[in-house]
């Protein structure tokens, strides 16, 4: 049921409890949660002019070419200097479209100064048709100052439309093909265990667009991983299960924070907690979710579909701007449910509960709605996203 505790939510609860000092154990969270939000996460885009980087940085971002606050891409070489651009909901994650290594104006040599190579995380080398010696120089870079590359090979669309016209096509085999020739060339060039994503940048929901994202994140700290999952696109159940598990992760801190400094006692109701920090919450995993106007008009345009086609698939959470200190209010006293739920863990965490006196009801009051909260929006964004993948109403005819 939503609202239970995990042992191990208890478990650090009870630690925090039994270290007796609850305002600094507050300060230490507040902190912990605040640097959450404010790390900075700086991924570059580089390679060769023209192999279609604008483009991953885009799909990266979730956004069409087309969409305001894209990244330009096109025929003749586009991107002539370091641009920043801001994830469109997580203003501390930029991906940074970097101009092509080796034209005219960025020869190889003077090119690491000239798009200022540490300023970032990570880098993504993107690669098309053939392996470079300019490969080999960024991979040599990046090695020098202890950061990671990986290696995408884009518009493998491209590569399979022209192979298919041989009498033996086979896809599998065709990518296998490029893919073993781009970790060949990788461990030739020195990389002892090279990272090599096939992708096309206009189907992200095939070949390696999914494994890419995942290994990114298994490789990040654990501080930047969590920006990073938030930051993914809605493309697929799983990145959403996925943002669900890391917002589910903090509630328990945010609880806490929220009993510890500003238990307010709801009027009418014998709940209490810090109705500011739900409205803040609720809103992050709307926009997390991408139920918020902006995200859906933008998927509308991606899948061809009306706006209000997507918004009839939303049952239970409203979106971003609908959050309210009114809006919460209403809930809190609806949840008759919820508010049993309260008297129910709070007699059965008195020891723990206790300790924090009228903070207790505020934690768990907090934590309740915020879980119930955050499995409603998430439930709603699958059934956004099934919506969104459905064959039109004239095409399934
Ligand atoms: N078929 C196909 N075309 C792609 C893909 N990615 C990019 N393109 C096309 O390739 C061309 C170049 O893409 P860009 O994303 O502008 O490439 P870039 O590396 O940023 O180019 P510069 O900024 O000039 O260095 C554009 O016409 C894109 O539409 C892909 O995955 N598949
Ligand atoms: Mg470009």
């Amino acid at each position: 049921m939503a609202g239970r505790f995990s042992r191990r939510e208890i478990e650090e609860l009870k630690a925090v409890v039994e270290r007796g000092n609850l305002t600094a154990a507050a300060a230490e969270l507040q902190e912990k949660l605040e640097s959450l939000k404010n790390t900075p996460l700086d991924i570059a885009i580089t390679g060769e002019a023209g192999k279609g980087k604008s483009s991953l940085v885009n799909a990266i971002l979730g956004l069409h070419d087309d969409d305001e606050g894209a990244a330009k891409t096109g025929v003749t070489q586009t991107t002539m200097e370091p641009t920043a651009y801001p994830h469109p909901r997580l203003p501390n994650v930029t991906i940074w479209d970097l101009p092509g290594i080796g034209t005219p104006r960025f020869q190889a040599d003077k090119y690491l100064n000239q798009v200022k190579f540490n300023n970032y995380d990570f880098f993504i080398i993107v690669s098309a048709t053939r392996f470079t010696s300019h490969h080999i120089t960024l991979a040599h870079e990046i090695h020098k100052m202890g950061k990671r590359f990986y290696y995408v090979r884009s518009k493998v669309d491209i590569d399979l439309r022209a192979e298919k016209r041989k009498k033996n096509f086979n896809e599998a085999r065709t990518l296998q093909k490029i893919r073993e020739d781009c970790i060949k060339n990788l461990r030739e060039a020195g990389e002892a265990s090279p990272r090599v994503f096939l992708l096309s940048s206009w189907e992200l929901a095939n070949y390696d667009f999914q494994l890419l994202q995942e290994t990114l994140q298994n490789e990040l700290d654990d501080q930047k991983r969590h920006v990073f999952i938030l930051a993914m696109p809605n493309i697929s159940a799983k990145i959403l299960e996925k943002k669900k598990a890391e917002l589910q992760e903090h509630i328990w801190a945010v609880a806490l924070l929220s009993c510890a400094i500003g238990a307010v006692p709801v009027p009418g109701l014998s709940l209490a907690c810090d109705v500011a920090i739900l409205v803040f919450h609720m809103k992050c995993y709307c926009m997390a979710f991408g139920l918020d106007d902006e995200s859906l008009t933008r998927l509308a345009q991606q899948v061809g579909k009306p706006v209000a086609e997507l918004k009839s698939a939303i049952k239970k959470s409203p979106l971003a701007s609908a959050i309210t200190k009114e809006f919460v209010l209403t809930v809190l006293s609806r949840s008759l449910c919820g508010a049993l739920m309260v008297l129910e863990l709070v007699l059965n965490f008195v020891p723990v509960l206790g300790s924090l006196a009228g903070g207790g009801i505020s934690f768990v009051t907090t934590y309740y709605m915020l879980k119930s909260f955050l499995d409603e929006a998430a439930e709603d964004a699958q059934k956004v996203l099934t919506k969104a993948l459905e064959p039109k109403a004239e095409e399934s005819i």
